[in-house]
């Protein structure tokens, strides 16, 4: 980042760590493995990055079932080799966050093992969430996300606890001060350690409506948000508690939310200035490849985000969704599950095309790189990988599949390793087989291939973070503006004082005017054969 404080503008790249590099050999990517690897990053021209959770845990949901907030598992390296890469990280001038899970831990933490053993009404049970059921039935009818109830019951006593996602992932009671006091520790334990800020797994999710009522799901069996189980006013107080303990470090920590709310004025509650500093804008993320739904998206981001006075934090990946290359390349969906705008995308159902998917994220990249505030790049998607559809059955671990029966593939197919070396063992990710199977043609993807081909998507990647450093300073706090094109309304064009930045939605081939400037970088070199649909260009 440029701009004060420096996560207003920061472009963080996400290390989903089993799956970025492994420097042991167990076929699970791992913190010397990052570390030695972080070239990549400072070649890529990104500020810092955050690393998916890496605390001992069964591993059930890949570390979001932490068992110990306050070491780092033993297959990553431990706390050492999580210090020497923290230190690599700073001296190459990149910021390091961590990811806090603080609404469940693993039902392997000595805290629900306790719970557990203990008797109904105890003070070990007070820390979770446990309830009476009725009769043979759940204490209500709130569904996990993962599929299934929320409440798994405690041997053939009438006493069931509550889990929001797997069963190996209990829920805390955030109303009871132990579990408060225990994640203020947490926080210090990290931030003294010199992290630069963290991730807050579903930080709308922690408290609960008090009386747990049952949700009025809609009888079809259609998604519904709950809302006596997320966003209650009560959360609020937590993070606004996080906000003073970190700002008491006066080094300018970042405290970013994951927070799933139905409207963007909810997520700007998130950003009063007493609480998160950031929150990821998943509007955007799901909106279909279309100029008008991407440019109202951005107006919404823009216009009820910046009233808070902090800055949009836009993201187009994650760990939890198929890679863009997929999503953007959707031309026909399956019309299965059509109550859920996103479903297709997430289960990979539907026609895709990847050369049209591809030339749509490159120009979605730079839609967002001239854009006011900061970007989170998920690993592989500089690289242009597409989501692994065909996945063995065997292979996947993600328990969305195994929740669902297998109904739903999940979210494997965006975590599998990356490819560094297209000529080495699992392409350079490990010396021992990788923990998911790469396909044959993930070679083509490789790194160190894509740095000698001028139209591979890292070029592009890298090309488009160094011309964006280097406009920064006169950026400023320069406003969108933005620009029609007579007759085309496929045609998304925005000024920022000296940079413009064009996109093109739709099929009829179009060329910025001269008059708008001079082309500083083209999405389309090798990737459309005429610039159209999927086209963008930043100039200046
Ligand atoms: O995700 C929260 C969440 O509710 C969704 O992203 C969900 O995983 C997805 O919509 C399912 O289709 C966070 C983490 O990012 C995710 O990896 C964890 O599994 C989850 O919390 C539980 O900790």
């Amino acid at each position: 980042g440029i701009t004060a404080p420096w996560w207003r503008d920061a472009i963080i790249y996400q290390v989903y760590l089993r799956s970025f590099a492994d420097s042991d050999g167990d076929g699970v990517g791992d913190l010397d493995g990052l570390r030695s690897r972080l070239s990549h990053l400072v070649r890529l021209g990104v500020d810092g990055l955050w690393i998916n959770p890496c605390y001992p845990s069964p591993g059930v949901d890949h570390g979001y079932d932490v068992a110990d907030y306050l070491d780092i598992d033993a297959r990553y390296g431990g706390l050492p080799a999580f210090d020497d890469m923290l230190a690599a990280a700073h001296e190459s001038g990149l910021r390091v966050l961590m990811d806090l899970v603080p609404n469940h831990c693993s039902s392997a933490h000595p805290w629900f093992v306790a719970a557990l053993a203990a008797q109904a009404g105890s003070p070990e049970r007070e820390r979770f969430v446990f309830r009476t059921g009725r009769g043979d039935q759940p204490p209500n009818n709130w569904r996990s996300v993962f599929g299934g109830p929320a409440w798994t019951r405690v041997g053939d006593t009438d006493q069931w606890y509550l889990h929001s996602f797997d069963p190996a992932q209990p829920d805390f009671n955030w109303r009871c001060p132990d579990v408060v006091e225990h994640f203020d520790k947490v926080l210090r334990f990290w931030f003294d350690r010199g992290v630069d800020g963290i991730r807050i797994d579903v930080a709308h999710m922690m408290v609960k409506h008090p009386d747990l009522p049952d949700w009025a799901f809609p009888a079809d069996g259609s998604a519904s948000y709950n809302e006596y189980a997320q966003n209650r006013p009560e959360v609020h107080d937590i993070l606004r508690r996080w906000h003073y303990l970190a700002a008491s470090y006066g080094r300018d920590l970042t405290l970013v939310g994951e927070i799933w709310v139905p409207t963007v004025t909810d997520l700007a509650q998130y950003l009063r200035p007493d609480e998160l500093t950031q929150a990821f804008y998943f509007d955007l993320l799901k909106c279909r490849w279309s100029a008008a739904a991407f440019g109202a998206s951005v107006e919404r981001g823009l216009a009820t985000i910046a009233a808070t006075g902090a800055s949009v934090t836009w993201t187009l990946a994650n760990h939890d969704v198929h890679r863009s290359v997929t999503r953007y390349g959707l031309v026909r969906p399956s019309g299965i599950g059509t109550n859920d705008p996103f479903a297709d995308e997430l289960r990979g159902r539907g026609e895709i095309d990847l050369a049209l998917g591809t030339a749509r994220a490159r120009a979605a990249l730079l839609l967002v790189l001239g854009l006011p505030g900061s970007v989170y790049l998920y690993q592989g998607e500089e690289l242009g990988l597409p989501e692994v559809l065909d996945l063995p059955d065997e292979a996947r671990q993600d328990p969305i599949f195994f929740r669902s029966g297998g109904a739903e593939h999940g979210r494997d197919g965006c975590r599998v390793p990356l490819p560094w070396d297209a000529s080495a063992p699992t392409f350079g990710f490990s010396t021992g087989p990788s923990w998911l199977p790469q396909p044959e043609w993930f070679g083509e993807y490789a790194v160190e291939a894509q740095w000698d081909q001028p139209s591979s998507s890292l070029v592009l990647h890298a090309a488009a973070l160094s011309l964006r450093r280097s406009l920064l300073p006169a950026l400023g706090a320069a406003p969108v503006e933005w620009l029609t094109v007579e007759g085309r309304d496929d045609i998304l064009a925005y000024r920022r004082g000296r940079l413009t930045v064009v996109t093109v939605f739709g099929d009829e081939p179009f060329m910025p005017p001269a008059s708008w400037g001079d082309v500083a970088l083209a999405s389309t070199p090798g990737a459309v054969p005429v610039p159209g649909n999927g086209s963008a260009w930043l100039l200046t």
